[in-house]
């Protein structure tokens, strides 16, 4: 059978990719996708546990294109994956993606061959277990941040007995969590999210904690269609804000620093942003806050007050918001919650605290602590998170005409030009990937800011019949260096995070997201864009 011949092939049916898809297609060229889940949406398909739902305002959380939005309406200001994979449905019926995409389609490896100058990618039909090959100019990877689930080792964890999920593998299905006794290791945003819903209708809930999370209140409330329609007014001017503001939202941060005004000035301006809630205490603070160890610590200080004045077991204080800043505040991804504190008071919660008593081993009924005490479960929910960034793309054996491959590449850390592609491995690029916005951008405006230069860039490729393109190793310390430059300014390294790529034991330790902002991101790419595109070889 002849080998399917594409332009460009995209792996991945999140934001990133879809925006590629419709793009690329409409300037005329043949682009096929594939996704590994079943349908639309990317995260939002498989993190369908209980409580998921997104921490940016909905209606920020869309594509800009207005035949897109001004017939939607999200129900609630941080709408919950039911209600973004009816949106991506809503987005399937106005564009028609869905007939381009191979679903239950897993990338297993993909080969460059040099003669040829194309990809060969192989794949597999998770339902049907059938193989197929397809050849392409582009390779394009549109994985995201969160697409390898990370389950720590944890001895006898096979052993057990009850039912175990890891939230971004959660059954399509559901899972009734009424009447259970719940564990819930992890205490990131989906851990947050999962513990909040469990508390209610669980028999019992144990949460099992390392690193206190800073939450922010997530000021959670319905949207009326009346009050949808007349925010709509203003989407035009918001949405376009996003590309001038350093995580891709409509607001920012304010322009001047904690240390720069009095201390009534600082309480009261955290006041009013507190009151806001969401993610405006952190991406909409002082300028100063990621930078400025004081400055941080004032925030933290108005966080653990206002926090523990939730919290009516004191002797949880220490706990859940200690004395000290387990890290700088926003160094770390905060989640946004809505209960998560008041939970604490219920009598069938309870919390572990690993620092003082970690986990030791799962049994066939449940997780035996240091203490030796046995916890029994009918449910253990691992909210441990994502090899994340990377994990997505280096999982999949890719392999340059020498035949070396693209994880031994990233092996010592990841590298790229301009957080699009990595030298060795030609015709092969990211969107929303390593060293680019991605996890410190809203998605879908990552998706298109980014997208829109991606698209550029393959359509100035493909019309110069440019055969191949490859990054340079210069392009890729000229990239590295800026990224260090604002690391070294900024207080990131001082927490064990998965944006330091920290969580996962023998990861490299290494920023693994541009971190001076999208505006910033985008005057470089769009200067190399400029200047024809320096940071590549084409040939
Ligand atoms: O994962 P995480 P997540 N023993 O890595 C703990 C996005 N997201 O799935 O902090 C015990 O943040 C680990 O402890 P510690 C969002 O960007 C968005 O929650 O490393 N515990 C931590 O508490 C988010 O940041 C939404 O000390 C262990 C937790 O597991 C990103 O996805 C919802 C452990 C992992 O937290 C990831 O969030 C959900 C071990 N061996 C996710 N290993 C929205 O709302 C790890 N942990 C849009």
């Amino acid at each position: 059978m002849a080998i399917e011949q594409r332009d460009v092939l995209i792996v991945g049916a999140g934001f990133a990719g879809l925006y590629q898809l419709d793009k690329l297609r409409k300037i005329g060229y043949d682009v096929h996708a594939v996704e590994s889940a079943g349908g639309l949406g990317g995260v939002w398909y498989w993190n369908c546990y209980p409580g998921a739902r997104v921490d940016t305002w909905g209606p920020m959380y869309q594509f800009s294109d207005e035949e897109l939005w001004r017939d939607w309406n999200f129900s609630e200001l941080y709408p919950d994956w039911s209600e973004v994979r009816a949106y991506f449905k809503h987005v399937d019926e106005k564009l028609n993606l869905s007939k381009d995409i191979s679903f239950n389609t897993q990338v297993t490896g993909a080969e460059f061959n040099e003669d040829a100058k194309r990809w060969l990618v192989h794949t597999e039909n998770t339902e049907t277990g059938e193989h197929k090959d397809i050849s392409a100019r582009y390779f394009l990877l549109c994985t995201g941040f969160g697409s390898k689930p990370y389950i720590p080792e944890i001895p006898g964890l096979e052993t057990f007995k009850g039912e175990c999920y890891h939230t971004a593998r959660w059954p399509q299905e559901g899972v009734d969590l009424a009447g259970k006794r719940i564990a819930v290791i992890g205490t990131g945003a989906s851990g947050v999210q999962v513990a909040q819903e469990s508390a209610p209708v669980a028999e019992a809930l144990t949460v099992f904690q390392r690193t206190p999370m800073i939450a922010l209140p997530m000021r959670q409330r319905k949207l009326t269609d009346e009050e949808n329609a007349k925010d709509k007014e203003t989407y035009p001017e918001r949405m376009a804000q996003r590309n001038h503001h350093f995580a891709g939202f409509d607001f920012d941060f304010l322009d001047k620093g904690a240390a720069d005004v009095t201390p009534e000035e600082r309480e009261a301006e955290f006041q009013r942003l507190w009151d806001i809630g969401g993610f405006v205490p952190w991406l909409g603070n002082f300028n100063d806050l990621l930078f400025n160890e004081d400055s941080n610590r004032a925030f933290y200080r108005f966080w653990r007050d206002e926090t523990r004045k939730r919290i009516t077991r004191e002797d949880l204080w220490e706990d859940l918001a200690p004395t000290e800043p387990p890290h700088p505040f926003g160094v770390k991804r905060p989640s946004l919650e809505q209960n998560y504190f008041e939970i604490y008071s219920q009598d069938n919660v309870s919390l572990v605290n690993l620092r003082n008593n970690p986990i030791d081993h799962v049994t066939t009924k449940g997780i035996v602590t240091a203490d030796g005490v046995e916890h029994e479960f009918d449910l253990i929910v691992l909210a441990t998170g994502f090899d994340a960034v990377t994990g997505g793309i280096t999982q999949i054996d890719i392999r340059n005409a020498e035949g070396e491959s693209f994880a031994d590449s990233f092996r010592d850390g990841a590298h790229t030009a301009l957080g699009a592609a990595t030298a060795g491995f030609p015709n092969l690029m990211f969107v929303y990937g390593p060293q680019s916005p991605s996890a410190f951008c809203n998605g879908p405006t990552n998706a298109e800011a980014q997208g829109e230069w991606v698209v550029n860039f393959l359509d100035h490729l493909m019309k110069n019949d440019i055969q191949r393109v490859e990054a340079t190793r210069e392009a890729e310390q000229v990239w590295q260096q800026k990224i260090d430059e604002v690391c070294e300014m900024a207080l990131f390294d001082r927490a064990a995070s998965w944006y330091m790529a920290a969580n996962i034991p023998g990861k490299k330790v290494q920023m693994l997201m541009w971190p001076a902002g999208l505006p910033a991101f985008l005057e470089e790419v769009n200067t190399s864009a400029a200047n024809g595109y320096p940071e590549f070889v084409k040939a």
